[in-house]
């Protein structure tokens, strides 16, 4: 198994935390976002994913994108743990909130959208971070109020689900722009439960082998 990830991507992070979880091998192969303009435009990403967004799983025969999609295919092929149940209401409880985080924050924070931002909008940094901000803050309001309700030990009662999944890479941005989590105490419980369990923390970012850690 292959993944074509970048240590920053919060969509290839929650696919390392769910191949961690479920302890399947695998083969990491960086694409670096930034360098010469991002390496996912290149003719050879772009035959893997013309949409040329990471991630990308290759497994026997299948190419996947679409971290939601890669996720529900681990689920299938490697039901332990189940990320998400296969009935019951918890079902459409956990994929709702997966999606509340998936589909409705993370895709206003994409590199290509920061990249419009400044180079089309014509957006300074500060007014940049400040549009980011905003739409996690939306995001998160509604989140917390969500997983106060839904929470135990973990996003949704005491078992690890796509929402832990989804929820720990969406932090880690958050905190890359120096977000308070004051007004978010479930979100920040969570975030520092589930990074004490061996499979997030070996996902993080600066623990990926294409990390670029500025030297103090
Ligand atoms: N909906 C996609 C989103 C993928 C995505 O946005 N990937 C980002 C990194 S998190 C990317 O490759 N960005 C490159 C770019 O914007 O040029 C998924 O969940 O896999």
């Amino acid at each position: 198994m292959q993944l074509y990830g970048y240590w920053r991507s919060s969509a290839a992070y929650r696919v390392r935390i769910a191949l961690n979880l479920k302890r399947i091998p695998y083969q990491y192969i960086a694409v670096n976002l930034l360098k010469n303009g991002g390496e996912q435009h290149s003719p050879e990403f772009h035959t893997l994913n013309s949409n040329e967004l990471v991630p990308v799983l290759v497994h026997g025969g299948l190419r996947l994108n679409q971290s939601l999609v890669i996720l529900d295919y681990l689920d299938e092929q490697f039901p332990e743990p189940l990320l998400v149940p296969l009935s019951g209401e918890k079902r459409y409880l956990i994929r709702a909130l997966a999606h509340d985080i998936a589909v409705d924050i993370h895709p206003l924070n994409n590199l290509r959208v920061q990249q419009y931002l400044t180079a089309q909008a014509k957006l300074n940094q500060q007014a940049k971070e400040k549009w980011l901000k905003h739409w996690i803050y939306r995001g998160f309001c509604s989140l917390e109020n969500k997983l106060a309700d839904s929470a135990g030990k973990y996003c949704v009662g005491s078992e690890v689900s796509l929402v832990d999944v989804c929820l720990v890479p969406q932090v880690y941005n958050a905190l890359r722009l120096e977000m308070d989590l004051g007004p978010f105490p479930t979100i920040e419980r969570l975030y520092h439960t589930l990074n004490q369990k061996e499979a997030f923390a070996m996902a993080q970012p600066e623990r990926q082998p294409d990390a670029v850690l500025s030297k103090p």
